[in-house]
């Protein structure tokens, strides 16, 4: 049925003279896109406070039992609160520890410099509780992008930590959707009675991940639903926020075209199913129902049965956008990577030791004791290493000081990563700081060439990606928040 549905909608693409199937495996990161007019900085300030705290949300529900989540939102809201803000604009974001452990501020996809990437002790010390910190940068690109801590990520991003950020600037006048939705796709991990079960296991860490016990979409449990203008066209910005699962998504009952991947424009092309991965985005123009009442769903393939993650109910006359186009956002303004002369690296994501010496590592205390988790910063670190990349697990126990680099690498210089995944699971890798081209995976041979900020890699996958190098000590690590946290994670210098 979705196949059938794809030839039709490339059909149609087709008759009107727009990029369809045909033109996804010659597409080169949307050098056929238009350009955006070349503005740099707005002069303009968004201001924003974010107060990382416990507070209670309704995520089951109302009439359900409440949950003690850990939030950015105001006023006891469940949800990922929204930063809004237009390209070239100067993003000046204060960070509030009320939380009783320290964290930080990640800008998942933005290429920040260095010392904005919120990465502790690589990149700032962290923010103890009772702290603030301020994050300041210039917004270098539009898209779809999202914020979350970056130490005791499945126990902080598990309890609900995350916030949306929209960056504006990517339409082109003739690309004004009727309506923008944001779904952000996140299980929960709840006892029937709204507490949280244990988000860490060594079953799930060592495999696939420890998944939620209650789907959800926005901040709360089930599918989101939303009322869209009749033959309306929507832009829905989808995000996996899942500590752990992999979604397949695709649309029920309507047509899509991909806009944008991690926020950058891509060339359009007709959706059948996209992978997305924890952290990826996928960005889609959708036609909205042409008589008011009926739905389309957006629905995720990927679980065991699919699941509606939205349904978008047609209300109101219809907008009469005549018949549905493939639109073009701008081209992104990301430095493209020479490839025939980029210096190559390979990096394999591979099991680790499984070493665990907890009381070595805490000097013969009991590794629940406070002083050895002091000791540890568990924040940081684990007791075993599960995992690894080429071989070497992110340290663990008391020696919490930096590790190596994996590679040191020259700024302003194109590179050509191979990434080999050489276990039975799925890693979605993440570089921070940079937007690199997707060029070829031998288990997704479909794949259009794409720019990107997570890349998944499938069991057994080989994967190459390209990018220049830009300053600073960025992390490569896998998006499966026990994988990292369990060791594979470590970091490039580029000097
Ligand atoms: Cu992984």
């Amino acid at each position: 049925m979705r196949l059938d549905r794809r030839a039709l909608l490339a059909g149609a693409l087709a008759g009107a003279g727009a990029a369809a199937l045909g033109a996804r495996a010659r597409t080169h990161g949307g050098g056929a896109l238009p350009g955006r007019p070349a503005r740099g900085a707005t002069g303009q300030v968004v201001e924003r406070r974010l107060v990382a705290a416990e507070r209670d949300a309704a995520v089951l529900g109302p009439g359900r039992p409440t949950t003690r989540v850990w939030t950015y939102a105001d006023a006891g809201e469940p949800g990922f609160p929204l930063i809004r803000a237009r390209v070239g604009d100067r993003l000046d974001v204060t960070l509030e520890n009320r939380l009783p452990e320290h964290t930080a501020l990640h800008w998942h996809g933005v290429r920040v410099p260095n010392g904005q990437d919120g990465v502790p002790f690589l990149t700032q010390a962290p923010v103890q509780p009772g702290e603030s910190f301020r994050y300041s940068f210039e917004l270098p690109d539009p898209g779809t992008f999202f914020v979350h801590p970056h130490c005791n990520e499945s126990g902080q991003s598990g309890r609900g930590l995350a916030a949306v950020l929209v960056v504006d600037g990517d339409e082109p006048p003739d690309l004004r959707p009727d309506l923008d939705l944001v779904l952000a796709v996140k299980d929960w991990r709840l006892a029937p009675d709204g507490a949280f079960l244990p988000l860490d296991t060594k079953e799930g860490a060592g495999k696939a991940g420890t998944f939620g016990t209650v789907r959800g979409v926005n901040g709360r449990a089930g599918p989101a639903a939303s009322l869209v203008p009749t033959g309306g066209d929507l832009r829905l910005r989808l995000l996996n926020l899942d500590p752990t699962r992999v979604l397949e998504l695709g649309i029920e009952e309507g047509d899509a075209i991909v806009l944008a991947v991690d926020g950058q424009a891509v060339r359009p092309f007709p959706l059948d199913s996209w992978r997305l991965g924890p952290a990826m985005r996928l960005d889609l123009l959708v036609r909205a129902p042409s008589r008011a009442g009926d739905a389309l769903r957006v629905v995720d393939y990927g679980a065991a049965e699919p699941w509606t993650v939205a349904t978008l109910t047609a209300e109101g006359p219809d907008v009469g956008r005549g018949p549905f186009e493939a639109k073009t956002l701008y081209a992104a303004r990301v430095p493209r990577p020479e490839v025939a002369t980029a210096e190559r690296l390979s990096f394999a994501f591979g099991s680790g030791s499984g070493s665990s010496t907890p009381s070595a590592a805490t000097g013969g205390l009991p590794p629940d004791d406070p002083l050895a988790r002091a000791l540890l910063d568990s924040l940081c670190t684990r007791d075993t290493s599960l995992w690894a990349i080429n071989e070497t697990s992110w340290p663990t126990g008391p020696n919490a000081a930096l590790p190596p680099p994996l590679a040191t690498l020259e700024a302003g210089r194109s590179y050509l990563f191979e990434l080999v995944n050489t276990t039975a699971h799925a890693h979605p890798i993440h570089l921070h700081g940079h937007s690199f081209e997707v060029l070829s995976s031998t288990r997704q041979p479909g794949l259009p060439r794409h720019l990107a900020d997570t890349v998944l890699l499938l069991p057994r996958d080989r994967v190459e990606i390209a990018f220049v190098a830009a300053p600073g000590d960025w992390m490569l690590h896998c998006h499966v928040l026990e994988h990292l946290e369990y060791g594979m994670m470590g970091y490039l210098r580029v000097a």
